[in-house]
Parts: structure tokens; sequence; C-alpha cells
């Protein structure tokens, strides 16, 4: 068209009414058939593709490769998966997280008596909540776990939910036109940015820097395809990203701005209340979770046990335990 023609010339009353239009789009959903894929498991979504309870699972069994088989399916298939409240050992817990991948010796938190494997959060009066963001665990490595398997066996007496949010579904609504603009983009993620730096000073001016040696900024893509389900992830979290590549500091922060309000629509969103001893296992690529912290000075404990990909060169490693010994280990070159 002649720029000529692109001159400002007023709307006919066709096109004003369509740029009045305030209707949103709607989101597609295609249920996944449950029938025919899951033979074993008893399956109830939450969310149109997103989020199911399991129900009939007995823990203190164990479980069979079938079992195990449609465990690993309904992950990645849903992102997070609930199990109803049950008593289960350290053991049988290290288990559950073992059936998707290698069992982590976990990074910051602090390490169950019971078990080497199992990291606790606990909450209370002197240890106040601190999870409130929204956030996908440990993007700041370049091999972030692969998901986590919590049980909350303590929990107060209102409030403690978890919320998560499906970055696929999150992805899959926007406009093609933005799917195409950030399929281009990476971001750079650093646990400097986030409450870790203030907890790691705490152990020293020392700690800091070893951590800084060892966990440099990593660049990993805004979108990302799941491997399993083939879905694409929104892959940016306002806990550990700092900013997408090559864009002004000023695009990048409206990008992201932008990308985290859509990811925190309820239309995304299951929001989970806990029952005492009940289990949430989550993928950790297609969703973000966040801990709502509205009940101190009550207790709460989560119980976790992380699991990660196996191919890892950082795989077995426990963030925390490296960090510490190499506070007056010899410096690295
Ligand atoms: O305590 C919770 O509900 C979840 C805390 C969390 O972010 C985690 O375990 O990774
Ligand atoms: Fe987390």
């Amino acid at each position: 068209m002649p720029d000529s023609d692109k001159t400002i010339r007023p709307l006919t009353a066709a096109q004003a009414r369509k740029g009045l239009d305030l209707r949103r789009r709607p989101i597609r959903f295609d249920a996944i058939e449950l029938t025919s894929r899951y033979r074993h498991l008893q399956i109830t979504p939450r969310m149109p593709g997103f989020a199911a309870w399991i129900d009939g699972l007995d823990l203190t069994k164990p479980l069979t490769t079938p079992i195990k088989r449609e465990l690993r399916q309904a992950l990645w298939d849903f992102g997070v998966l609930f199990l109803r409240p049950q008593q289960i050992s350290a053991e049988q817990h290290v288990a559950l997280a073992g059936v998707f991948g290698k069992v982590s010796p976990g990074s910051f938190f602090e390490r169950s008596p019971d078990h080497a494997n199992v990291e606790m959060i606990v909450s209370d009066r002197d240890r106040p909540p601190g999870i409130d963001q929204w956030h996908t665990d440990i993007t700041w490595m370049q091999y972030p776990a692969l998901g986590t398997v919590i049980q909350i066996t303590e929990t107060p007496p209102a409030g403690g939910n978890t919320c998560w949010v499906s970055t696929s579904k999150a992805f899959a609504a926007l406009s093609s036109g933005m799917q195409a603009y950030l399929a281009r983009l990476s971001a750079t993620h650093t646990w400097e940015v986030s409450g870790f730096r203030d907890a790691l000073a705490r152990h020293g001016e020392q700690a800091l820097l070893e951590a800084m040696r060892l966990y440099k900024p990593v660049s990993h893509p805004v979108v990302l395809r799941h491997p399993q389900s083939g879905r694409d992830c929104l892959y940016v979290n306002s806990t550990f990203t700092k900013r997408i590549n090559g864009l002004d500091l000023r695009e990048s922060d409206g990008v992201l701005r932008f990308l985290y309000d859509w990811l925190q629509r309820p239309d995304f969103m299951v929001h989970h209340q806990w029952e005492r001893n009940g289990i949430a296992i989550w993928d950790n690529r297609s969703t973000q979770h966040y801990a709502n912290a509205d009940y101190w000075p009550h207790r709460r404990v989560n119980r976790r046990v992380t699991f990660e990909d196996p191919r890892s060169p950082q795989a077995g490693v426990n963030v925390f335990d490296q960090v510490m010994k190499g506070r007056s280990g010899p410096k690295a070159q």
C-alpha cells in the first residue's frame, strides 16, 4: 500500500465497533481421552488439561511397572498430580520421586534427619514462610530439577495453600504473533536476583563468593519445548529470570512484566488446599508454583524430594554442601 494510503482516515462504523470490542478469546481445550490411556490409574482432572487427582494409589505397597509408566505419563499430561493423604516412610517418598527421574540430594533446604534425600521446609514462629513468589525450581542451573514430590506433614489451622500454573497452557493461549516473537528469545537466570542471595550471605561472604564462582548466570530459551509432552512452555519466572537477552532492558522488563501477569491468570492455575499428609508431584518445566504465606506464626512442614535428569553433569550434587565445602577449600582457577 503506498504510504499516502496509510494516512489517518476516519474509521467506518463497523471498524469503530470492532475497535471497541472488549471480548476476550476463549481458551481452546482438547480433552485427553483417559480411559484408553490410563488402565491402572484412576485420574480426575481438576482443570482442563492441567492438574489431576490420582485416587486409589497406596504408596506403602511397591509400585508396579505399568503404574510407574502411567504415573510418568500423567505427570507429562497434567503437569501436577495430587495424591490423597497417606502416611509414608522417607524411603517410600524417595521411591516415588525415583519413578520420575534420578533422586537429587537437594539444594539449599534443611535435610530431614531420617533421610539424606529428603529436604524439609519448616515454617513456624521463628521461621516465617517465605516462598510466596512464583517460580520454577532452580532455573539458575543449566539443568534445573525435573520435578519434585512434596508431602505437607503438618498443616496450619487455615491457609498454607500452594498454587501452580500451567506454563504450557499459558503459552498456548497467546496469539501466534506473540508466540513466534517469544520463541526466538532466550533469557538469563540467576539465583543472585532471588532470596537465595540473602540466605547465603547469612553464612558469610565466602559462601556468597563461592556460590558466585560455582553458579554463574545461565541462559535458557524463553519458550521451552517439553521433551516428553512436546508442548511448548513459557520458561521465565519472576524469582530467577534477570532479563531477556539482547533486548534493551526496558523492552525486556516490559515483556517479562506482561508474561508474569499472563502467567498469573486464574485460567491456568490450580489453587490447592492441603490436608495433612497430602502429596503433590509436579513437573518443573511445564509449571510454576507459589506457596501462600498467609498462616504465620502457625507451623507448616513441607517434606520434599526432588528428581533430576540423570544425564545432567550436576546430577547428584548437593548445591548447599558444595558451596559450604568450597568456602574453606582450595580456590578455583
Ligand atoms: O511449600 C510449598 O507448598 C512449596 C514450596 C516450594 O516452593 C518447593 O517445595 O519447591
Ligand atoms: Fe519451589
